[in-house]
């Protein structure tokens, strides 16, 4: 008798011997096109082929755990026991964009199998993701993920429900694309014809459905709680969501066991949200409740969860001792309730197959997985440090220029008339000097202008106009479609603005405070960020995500209005953070964050320093030293920020101290050079306005023409920008004097004590006479 240990080796024996056990009955007579089940709608010759896929994901798991032993794999998390996840790629169609489980490899076969033979060779695929082979045709061999662009199915990451308000997004820009809307609700053509950039999104079908599946431990965490809760509370305003959530309920989250009946209390309790229930081992009965789901979801626009019960066969994955945490018994059970036996089966009392058919095949599947497993397990892995970031955030800056450069031809011609009619014939490189959130609001405008898949959203973005009023008018100019409020959930902006990316749409999401991105960080770090890593560039998701932050708020403050930790961003590989200081370099460098995701598909985090937004003066009252007249488009061209360029700003000769510094610093920082430079230091100060990349170039040669640095960082000492500027000297060779002011480390204290903590001018004051005396 076989012990209730569900090793590969077990799981293997298991299904030969049970098949061999079954007596062999009258040959099979059964039509093929006849249903394997009443009401089920799965024929005979689907069942067979959704068998083979069935069949061919548990040859995968049982060779990623060889390889693994063999010291050639380096993953073995499997989809064993939730095979039945085959029935609802065959109730999809392979061009409705799937955003996948780990466990979801039979759905990724069967889906393969849809397609023409030998377009895609799933066992070839998932082997060299297993092995880490540079050959891996979607992440090249930096993870073991399920994606595929012939098959439509979206790389996800291991974080456990990350994906999900990706998907919700992303059922948004497909419905979006389907009502072809744009700015004033006419069709998407508009654009086009008017020969103005369109984006080209992947090519989805307007009546396309999202697919979405995870695990059922991963309905509590709270990514995934913001995706039920945004795609039901799109629903109840009206908006359409054509989003199927799949989840693969094994009843476990490694050893912690879902309470029983809580997934489905909870999935069915989802406001907007349909429930569908199916037996997850049972092919026939997750078909039929599969197809219901996915035509009432293509049907209505709207979102509904199938929930698949499923086991889990031979534990969490290679390394699990799961007899630590399950009773022998327990596993018996999950054994007894194995779907590629159940298949088998079904197959069987069908008359559409004998077992030994059906063992047969079983063995050439698997023979072939061996077959192709030994060819890929030496294939090269990637060899380099750059190999390994190549696809990661790749720049074109010459193709952003030149983009630019065209916006800027056709908003000074063709699109000359819509400026005026959209800015009501008050252009504003004709108004006079603009503060920086006048700049930021009136380069919205011309981006909106020239980019009608662009959208601004956030909360309280439109009808108030943000919290600063940087956002006023927008939603009158664009319309409700393109210009919207979002609900109060950060995870959800930025997820929906990550699907849209990935749609074909340019989101420009807002995060009202920078101390509000931290809950949702993850959404940048983890998924958007890595998009172009883990699909080598086949997949992107472009956006710019203005966020307000920064501190030195005058009357209005506190830790949680004035944050400005900005090291949780800077660490993120490939993200662009920009930080403006002036209105002219604004709206430059934001023009240049949308150009880069149009070319580069570039992630950008804008942060717009709150207590600059609306300071018009440098010096002396009324002086209006911190305004600046805004570029007409004739000068776009000629006033182009390229990413990673500082600015230099002298005072004097300028060649006494050399200020690094950006944001508030800026400012502060030309006040106390200018009254150095009366007294005849001449300074120059050199504002960083990217964060990442640091603009090395600038930063070493501006440091060495003078040979006294001061960095004068606005964030904390530890983990501060100024860190990041120093090492950068140091690396650089740089033999100067160099010092450095910061803030305290601490949480901003409300009112007049966050003078304390914070850089002030007399600190640099200080600072900078002390390197001067030297
Ligand atoms: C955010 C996050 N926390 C923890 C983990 C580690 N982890 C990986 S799988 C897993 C359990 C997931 O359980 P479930 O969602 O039920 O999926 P299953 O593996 O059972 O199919 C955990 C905790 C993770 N990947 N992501
Ligand atoms: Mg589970």
């Amino acid at each position: 008798m076989l012990c209730s240990v569900s090793t590969s080796h077990d799981l293997d024996e298991r299904f030969r011997s049970a098949l061999a056990a079954w007596p062999a009955s009258t040959p099979p007579n059964g039509d093929p096109h006849a249903t394997v089940r009443p009401d089920s709608g799965l024929t005979g010759t689907m069942a067979r082929e959704l068998f083979d896929a069935q069949v061919t994901s548990r040859h995968l798991d049982l060779a990623a755990r060889r390889l693994r032993a063999d010291g050639a794999g380096y993953y073995t998390i499997g989809s064993a026991g939730h095979e039945g996840n085959a029935g609802v790629a065959a109730a999809l169609r392979p061009t409705d964009p799937a955003l996948l489980h780990y466990r979801s490899g039979a759905f990724y076969a069967a889906r393969a199998a849809q397609l023409a033979e030998g377009k895609v060779d799933a066992i070839r695929d998932v082997l060299r993701g297993v092995v880490a082979s540079a050959a891996e045709p979607i992440a090249g061999g930096r993870h073991k993920v399920f994606g595929s662009t012939d098959l439509n199915v979206i790389p996800t990451t291991s974080t456990i429900a990350s994906h999900l308000p990706r998907a919700v997004g992303l059922a948004f820009a497909v419905e979006r694309s389907r009502q072809g809307l744009d700015a004033r609700g006419s069709s998407g053509r508009h654009a086009a014809d008017s020969g103005q950039p369109v984006l080209v999104p992947p090519a989805w079908p307007r009546d396309a459905v999202v697919l979405c599946s995870f695990g059922d431990a991963s309905v509590n965490h709270a990514s995934a709680v913001a995706a039920f809760n945004t795609a039901g509370w799109s629903d109840f305003t009206g908006l359409r969501l054509p989003l199927l959530f799949v989840c693969e309920d094994n009843g476990l989250g490694i050893s912690v066991r879902s309470p029983a009946g809580w997934v489905g209390e909870t999935l069915r309790s989802r406001p907007g949200i349909r429930y569908f229930h199916a037996d997850g081992c049972d092919l026939a009965d997750t078909y039929a409740v599969a197809r219901s789901a996915v035509s009432w979801v293509r049907r209505h626009r709207r979102p509904a969860v199938l929930h698949l019960r499923t086991v889990r066969l031979m534990g969490h994955a290679g390394a699990d001792a799961e007899l630590a945490y399950r009773t022998p018994a327990e596993i018996e059970h999950d054994l007894t309730l194995d779907p590629l036996l159940r298949t088998a089966r079904l197959l069987v009392d069908a008359g559409q197959a004998s077992p030994m058919e059906l063992l047969s095949r079983y063995d050439e599947i698997g023979w072939r997985v061996q077959q192709t497993a030994a060819q890929v397990r030496d294939e090269p892995k990637l060899a380099s440090a750059a190999e390994v970031v190549a696809p990661l955030a790749p720049r074109r800056p010459l193709r952003v220029a030149k983009t630019i450069a065209r916006a800027a031809e056709r908003a000074a011609g063709a699109a000359l008339a819509e400026r005026h009619r959209v800015f009501g014939g008050r252009l504003p490189e004709q108004t006079g000097p603009q503060t920086l959130a006048q700049a930021v609001n009136a380069t919205l405008t011309d981006l909106m202008i020239s980019h009608p898949q662009a959208m601004v959203f956030g909360e309280d973005v439109a009808r108030k106009g943000g919290v600063y009023g940087v956002t006023k008018g927008l939603r009158d100019r664009f319309g409700p479609a393109r210009v919207f409020d979002t609900l109060l959930d950060e995870t959800s902006i930025l997820g929906l603005g990550l699907g849209a990316g990935l749609g074909g749409l340019l989101p420009i999401p807002e995060i009202q405070y920078l101390a509000y991105l931290h809950n949702a960080e993850d959404q940048l770090r983890g998924e958007a960020a890595s998009m172009r890593f883990f699909s080598q560039g086949a997949y992107r998701n472009p956006m710019v995500v203005r966020i307000a932050g920064l501190a030195y708020q005058k009357g209005f403050g506190g830790h949680f209005h004035n944050d400005h930790s900005v090291a949780v961003l800077r660490d993120i590989p490939g993200l662009v953070v920009a930080v403006p200081s002036r209105a002219d370099d604004a709206a430059a460098m934001l023009r240049t964050c949308v150009a880069a995701a149009e070319v580069d598909g570039t992630v950008s985090v804008f942060l717009e320093p709150i207590a600059l937004y609306h300071t018009r003066d440098l010096h002396t009252d009324g002086d209006g030293g911190w305004l600046s007249p805004y570029a007409a488009p004739d000068r776009w061209a000629d006033t182009h920020v390229p990413v990673g360029r500082a600015r230099s700003h002298s005072y004097g000769t300028g060649d006494r101290l050399t200020v690094l510094t950006f944001g508030n610093g800026v400012r502060m920082s030309l006040r106390v050079a200018a009254r150095l430079a009366e007294e005849g230091h001449g300074c120059r100060v050199v504002d960083l306005r990217w964060l990442a990349p640091l603009p090395l170039a600038d930063i070493v040669r501006e440091a060495g023409a003078t040979g006294r640095v001061l960095v004068v960082d606005e964030t904390r000492r530890s983990g501060g920008v100024g860190e990041g500027v120093l090492a950068a000297l140091v690396d650089a060779g740089y033999v100067g004097l160099a010092r450095r002011v910061a803030a305290v480390d601490t949480f901003l204290p409300l009112g007049p004590a966050a003078d304390h903590v914070l850089v002030g001018e007399d600190a640099i004051e200080r600072a900078a006479r002390a390197l001067l005396a030297a």
